[in-house]
């Protein structure tokens, strides 16, 4: 069943989504070391650390814990759309940062934004045509009968081409950033298909780096540092041949002030903390797998 569609069906209340933010990251922040708010790698917050079962509220629902259907619809969040017979369609979203206002934006809707979450303001469209249904419902939508044309659907629209052969031969260098948090494209999906690029492309590291970004949503926002110099990256490595190592990120206040810098690692290494210092500093922490 879509996880979209959960949240039609079984809306959570946006006001519970700190209350979401504070259980993860109370579960799982200092899984990789250091208590900053950023949980480095959502994938070790497993159900062991958190579930959303654990916030089901024992008494009467009030605003400090989850009615039994708002947690069902919050682990269908996480867990993405999966068929009944087990088969997973596609990736869900990470824990952590819920309630940076990525999910509130593209999954809930806000009123400054006309209401409708900005995932079906902009897919409605697509799913409508693919459809072949102009008046087509996002609440009573079945994706479990239906989940075939949107493959179908996908095969010409997305991108699925892991053979980069010949854009690497053609000089190109690629240099992808993903936020660990982003709401709307999923963190999983990108490492998926970098994945599998390693697989069916020859000598990926003379041309393709990914940098996840802890704490970061879509783009920007989070708890994270998200400013960081990719274009200089790729600028270096075409005009220059200096492939990108370690990037430095920073956090900056509204004000502009930069609270945090923090390395950003090509995947599969990931910012360690060298265990002394700062935790503001990007210096006290290395990237190593
Ligand atoms: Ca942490």
């Amino acid at each position: 069943m879509g996880a979209g569609g959960a949240l039609n069906r079984n809306p959570i209340n946006v006001e519970k989504l700190a209350l979401i933010d504070d259980a993860t990251r109370a579960a799982c922040d200092s899984l990789d070391g250091v208590a900053d708010g950023i949980i480095n790698d959502p994938r070790a917050c497993t159900g062991d650390h958190f579930s959303a079962q654990d916030l089901i509220c024992s008494t009467d629902n009030t605003e400090q814990c989850l009615t039994r259907a708002e947690a069902d619809t919050l682990e269908k969040l996480y867990d993405g759309p999966v068929l009944k017979d087990g088969t997973r369609l596609s990736w869900g979203l990470a824990k952590g940062a819920e309630n940076a206002g990525d999910w509130e934006y593209w999954l809930f809707g806000d009123e400054s934004e006309g209401g409708a979450p900005m995932n079906e303001q902009m897919g409605r469209g697509g799913l409508a045509r693919v459809m072949g249904d102009p008046e087509i419902d996002f609440a009573s939508f079945d994706l479990e009968s239906n989940w075939h044309r949107i493959e179908q659907a996908s095969r010409s629209r997305d991108v699925r081409d892991t053979d980069l052969t010949a854009f690497r031969q053609s000089g190109g260098k690629l240099v992808i950033y993903q936020g660990w948090n982003d709401a709307i494209v999923r963190p999983m999906v990108t490492i998926e298909y970098v994945e599998e690029v390693r697989e069916n492309t020859p000598d990926t590291e003379d041309f393709m780096r990914l940098y996840m970004m802890p704490g970061v949503a879509h783009c920007g926002r989070g708890p994270g540092p998200d400013d960081a110099p990719f274009l200089e990256a790729v600028v270096n490595w075409v005009e220059s041949d200096s492939p990108p190592h370690e990037l430095i990120a920073t956090k900056h206040s509204e004000a502009g002030e930069a609270l945090m810098t923090r390395p950003l690692c090509p995947y599969p290494e990931a910012a360690r903390y060298r265990g002394q210092g700062s935790i503001v500093k990007a210096s006290n922490f290395r990237c190593r797998e």
